[in-house]
């Protein structure tokens, strides 16, 4: 039986993903606007005392200056009113071009906001600001996971706000300019214990080098990449699109794997590792299992992409 996007996901259906983060998520999404943001905020500053978040860079802050600025010159209430908004997802201009922002912008966007509340130039967080119980049981299951985990989370919610872009008909999506990729005598080659194949190896070498043209001619043209608690993405544009607006300057440090016939003349590689966000640079490292599907010719047919539960599952390579 040919194998479908559907079938592919389930290889090496022994794969522990951190299932606490999409029922973190889920949690949160209940909480009351208000309640969101001060978890956040609390969120954030307790997390800032073990972990080091990089400044936006200018490339991705300059599409958000506009806003920023619109934001600046309102008083505290409006300030306090906007923020709401962008967590309801409510119909507003500030929400609606929000949504038109890549992750990036969206999260350099906070980052200045978190700032300028520090400052006292954006209204804060009340003081003394009482979670309601159910929020302050969310917070406590963020404290509770490990450090990648807690940044997925939040990466989500930030990622989450703003108007519904389903909702928006036709809209330009803002992102930030693509790099060129690494020069040749800048790359790095990976290795992985356990795994040979020249594409798995190509895969991460390219995407390290920010090498997306090179990396997507890896793929089938109806190929797929499912990247954590997310649906695949299908078809070789889509993803192309996807690492040019997600995925610059990512480090992925496989470190072993396991390969192995499957139906067709497919063959199925699991790799782990851990992977570095250029948010938090070498501070975070994420336990990662990549789950190839490799059709005859050598090209991906599919890969997911799993956070996973806990350290432990790097060296689960069972089938
Ligand atoms: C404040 C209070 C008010 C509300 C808000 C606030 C600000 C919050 C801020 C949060 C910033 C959060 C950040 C999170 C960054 C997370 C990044 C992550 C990256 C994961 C990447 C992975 C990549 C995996 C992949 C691989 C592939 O092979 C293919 C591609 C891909 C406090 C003001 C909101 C400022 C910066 C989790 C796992 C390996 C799938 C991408
Ligand atoms: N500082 C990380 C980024 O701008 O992507
Ligand atoms: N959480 C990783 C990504 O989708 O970019
Ligand atoms: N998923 C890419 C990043 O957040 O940096």
């Amino acid at each position: 039986m040919p194998f479908s996007i559907d079938s592919a996901r389930n290889i090496f259906p022994n794969t522990l993903a951190a299932d606490a983060v999409p029922a973190t998520i889920a949690r949160f999404a209940q909480l009351s606007a208000e309640d969101r943001l001060a978890l956040i905020w609390f969120a954030y500053l307790e997390m800032g005392k073990t972990i080091t978040i990089a400044a936006p860079g200018a490339a991705n802050m300059q599409f958000a200056e506009r806003t920023l600025a619109e934001i600046k010159q309102m008083s505290f209430k409006e300030q306090a009113q906007a923020m709401c908004d962008l967590t309801n997802r409510a119909d507003k201009p500030i929400c609606r071009t929000y949504s038109t922002w890549s992750p990036n912008i969206k999260l350099g966007f906070w980052y200045r906001l978190g700032e300028w509340m520090e400052q006292g130039i954006v209204a804060p967080i009340p003081e003394g600001y009482q979670l309601s119980a159910n929020a302050a049981a969310v917070l406590q299951a963020i404290r509770e996971l490990e450090s990648g985990q807690q940044i997925t989370v939040l990466r989500n919610a930030v990622v989450d706000m703003g108007f519904d872009p389903k909702q928006m008909g036709e809209y330009t999506r803002v992102a930030e300019p693509v790099v060129p990729p690494k020069d040749m005598s800048q790359r790095t080659q990976v290795t992985i214990e356990g795994v040979d194949n020249p594409t798995v190896l190509s895969y991460m070498n390219n995407l390290n080098a920010n090498d997306f043209d090179a990396l997507i001619n890896l793929f089938v043209p109806d190929g797929a990449l499912q990247p954590p608690f997310k649906r695949p993405i299908v078809g070789k544009d889509a993803v192309l699109r996807f690492f040019r607006e997600e995925c610059q300057n990512l480090k992925l440090i496989p470190e072993r794997g396991v390969s192995e016939p499957a139906d067709d003349g497919y063959t199925q590689i699991k790799v782990t590792g851990k992977v570095e966000t250029p948010w938090f640079g070498a501070g975070v490292g994420m336990n990662i299992a990549w789950r190839f599907l490799i059709n005859p010719d050598n090209k991906i047919f599919f890969v997911a992409i799993d956070l996973l539960a806990s350290p432990k599952e790097l060296l689960n390579l069972a089938r």
